[in-house]
């Protein structure tokens, strides 16, 4: 195993970990101590690809389990390993909670998408990796 192959599988590892700090994170999401909503995002074509566009659907959710209308939501988009640039995609709200907008992974690989949402003057952020095609 020369170093090139150690470099990658320790990337390989941290991504790994990382990957699973963000969706537990995500999963056991508490409704109070800060997080005072519950965010589910999905992506179409899921996984996402490289090959075109992405719609971005974002559920949001109070303790209760009521919708969060009124709120601005948006994504920020960036590889793990590599800086691409800023690729900020808004959502726009259709009610019922849900927020949507579509936006491009510009390379395969490993994304972490950043979810931000604001309502009431309270903002809250989460953020899930994606291994796009
Ligand atoms: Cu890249």
């Amino acid at each position: 195993m020369n170093f090139r192959t150690l470099l990658l599988r320790s990337y390989c590892a941290v991504a790994v970990a990382a990957a699973v700090l963000a969706l537990g994170a995500c999963r056991s999401l508490p409704a109070a101590g800060g997080r005072p909503w519950k965010m589910a995002l999905t992506m179409s074509p899921s996984p996402a690809s490289s090959a075109g566009d992405t719609v971005f659907t974002l559920k949001v959710s109070d303790a209760a389990g009521r919708p969060v209308n009124g709120g601005t939501a948006s994504l920020d988009l960036a590889m793990t390993s590599m800086d691409m640039g800023p690729n900020h995609v808004v959502l726009a709200p259709k009610g019922n909670g849900v927020y949507t907008g579509s936006g491009a992974f510009l390379m395969s690989g490993t994304w972490r998408c950043t979810v931000t949402f604001t309502a009431g003057g309270r903002t809250q952020t989460e953020s899930l990796l994606e291994k796009v095609r």
